[in-house]
């Protein structure tokens, strides 16, 4: 059985991140790695902070501080808000690190032995003013392309165009204003990725036939258009250091690795930040699960679309060019935009849900359902407070928590503190078992296939099996005159809730713990549940002792909602 590897593009270190950035890639991969781990797979689920690069520098600029203490102290914010929705990494490292360092300077060592890495003289915007080149978003100014004036050096955020600094009109500096601005001549590493072309093309058509459509369509796009050469070094004072034993010149100039080159590299460098991070007595082997893993690894990555060509194109050309035999992803699920009311969340106009104000209102699991039950896999989707709260409500109060308190407390009740027997199963229960296999396993073949939105639907769908068994039964009218009948009712609907907590822990981990913990079962340690167990709906025994848990979800009421859209911008202005 393969090993399976999973990471998330790693959130850049600048700021807390919005719901739309957890559902496009840190979130999927979670749900996915649990799911995996309880269904007995060996899996590494590898994250990080992407640390370089000029936005780093700036905000640490505004923040006051060192760009190492500004990248600390923000690498541990987001570290708690991703406890906060139970992310669980088997590793959260730091692009930052020695062991990216090391192994992004190994990569560009082989990239030029090879004869991928060129040195180039390139004209550079420089600023005399600031008294330094100003790479990337360090310039500002109109793209030429749709005239949006407050375009950035390496990217226009309004059409989405990747653009040079020199390629804006009436550019700026970005830290001083200025616009006493001279192009001057620099020397910089370029990767001669138009080389690559060939190799990745013939990659993608081995690989991609798993893809989903999204990403085997972004990448092919892409290829299409060609690979250019790339420059993949900056004048920074911050980043991965060009090795001075290769190119004694530029490190001597104080060259840094652009970006993006160290930082997919990083999902490597994380996994040895794992093997090290290691207790005494534990030995962790990154390297196997990297280094000639071939066939016995399967990796799979999360991202949203438009980091989806560095993971398809780019990053692989750079593996291919090392000629070493590092792991290649085998499949690429790539997320489309979660817009607010249709429109962008917005940081600066404080539009928007950031993940740190998230977790200030409710907890993780509320957010999780609903994020992946609206990811946006096919298209683009819309978080409004009102679906939201409608979702929370039906889904997630009524569906599942009410069904599970209802069931205890009324059992208890009637029946006392453990599982009551009742007579043996009869033909309302063979039905449901059949249709809680079929629905179970139709969970199971979505999220095989990535396919988040239809996972949530049939999860979802499970739980309201339970609803519409428990109406038929009716075991509060059954009561009076068969009590064995609703007895037996109430231990198959106790059932169901054990097959909930087990199922449902990808999704709401912190709810399904609290629904299994209600019950005393002993060696109740099963990961995942058979389809003959699904149709059984007997693995809670009578006699069995249980608990009534607290309310699972809170209903949100008018007010809530009505401080929520005040707090967080509703509606936008047409
Ligand atoms: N940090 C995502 C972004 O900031 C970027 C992903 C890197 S994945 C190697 O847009
Ligand atoms: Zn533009």
């Amino acid at each position: 059985m393969a090993r399976h590897l999973v990471t998330s593009a790693l959130p850049y270190i600048n700021g807390i991140k919005h719901l739309g950035n957890m559902v496009g890639s840190m979130l999927p991969a979670d749900v996915y790695s649990r799911y995996l781990r309880q269904r007995g797979h060996d899996v590494l689920y590898i994250c990080a902070t992407d640390e370089h690069g000029t936005p780093a520098e700036l905000a640490a600029k505004e923040a006051g501080l060192t760009v190492a203490e500004f990248c600390a102290q923000a690498h541990d914010a987001q570290k708690a808000v991703y406890d906060g929705f139970e992310l669980a990494f088997d590793y959260f490292g730091r692009s930052s690190s020695p062991q990216n360092v090391e192994i992004t300077q190994h990569f560009a060592r082989k990239l030029h032995e090879n004869g991928f890495i060129e040195e180039r003289a390139i004209r550079q915007v420089y600023s005399p003013v600031d008294g330094r080149f100003l790479p990337d978003r360090y310039v500002e100014g109109t793209c030429p392309h749709c005239g949006y004036d407050k375009a950035r050096g390496d990217q226009c955020e309004n059409c989405t165009r990747v653009l040079d600094p020199t390629d804006l009109i009436n550019p700026r500096s970005a830290i001083s204003g200025s616009k006493d601005l001279e192009v001057r001549e620099t020397k910089h590493l370029f990767l001669l990725q138009s080389k690559l072309q060939h190799e990745v093309e013939g990659w993608i058509a081995t690989v991609s036939a798993e893809w989903p459509h999204l990403s085997t369509s972004i990448a092919r796009k892409w290829l299409t258009e060609g690979l250019n050469d790339r420059a993949i070094t900056r004048d920074l004072d911050w980043g991965v250091p060009v090795p001075a034993d290769t190119w004694p010149e530029l490190a001597a100039e104080g060259k840094v690795f652009y970006v993006w080159f160290d930082a997919p590299i990083e999902y490597i460098g994380a996994t040895k930040e794992w093997a090290d991070a290691a207790d005494d007595g534990e030995t962790r082997d990154w390297k196997s699960w990297w280094y000639d893993a071939d066939d016995t690894v399967r990796y799979t990555q999360f991202m949203a679309k438009d980091n989806v060509p560095f993971h398809t194109v780019m990053f692989p050309a750079t593996e291919l060019g090392v000629r070493e035999p590092w792991k290649k992803v085998d499949v690429v699920k790539g997320f489309n935009w979660l817009t607010y009311y249709g429109g962008k969340f917005s940081t600066s106009q404080k539009r928007g849900v950031f993940t740190d104000a998230a977790l200030e209102i409710l907890p993780g699991d509320y957010w999780r359902y609903f994020l992946i039950a609206n990811a946006p896999e096919s298209d683009d989707s819309s978080f409004t407070w009102e679906h939201f709260t409608a979702t929370v409500n039906k889904d997630l109060a009524d569906t599942l928590g009410n069904f599970v308190n209802r069931v205890l407390s009324f059992s208890r009740k009637r029946f006392g503190d453990e599982v009551p027997a009742g007579r043996v199963a009869g033909e309302a229960e063979a039905k449901l078992g059949e249709e809680i296999a079929r629905l179970l396993a139709e969970y199971e073949e979505h999220m095989e296939a990535l396919e988040f939105r239809k996972a949530a639907a049939a999860l979802r769908a499970l739980w309201s099996a339970g609803n519409s068994y428990l109406e038929e039964k009716a075991p509060w009218l059954e009561i009076k005159a068969d009590p064995d009948g609703a007895a037996l009712t109430l231990r198959t609907a106790m059932n169901l809730i054990h097959l909930y907590a087990v199922v449902s822990e990808p999704f709401i981990p912190t709810t399904a713990a609290a629904m299994r913990g209600a019950f005393a079962l002993e060696n109740d340690t099963a990961t995942w549940v058979t389809g003959d167990q699904a149709k059984a709906l007997d693995v809670v025994p009578a006699g069995t002792a249980f608990t009534v848990p607290p309310v699972l979800f809170a209903k949100i009421t008018e007010e809530d909602l009505e401080s929520y859209r005040e707090r967080f911008g509703g509606a936008p202005e047409a």
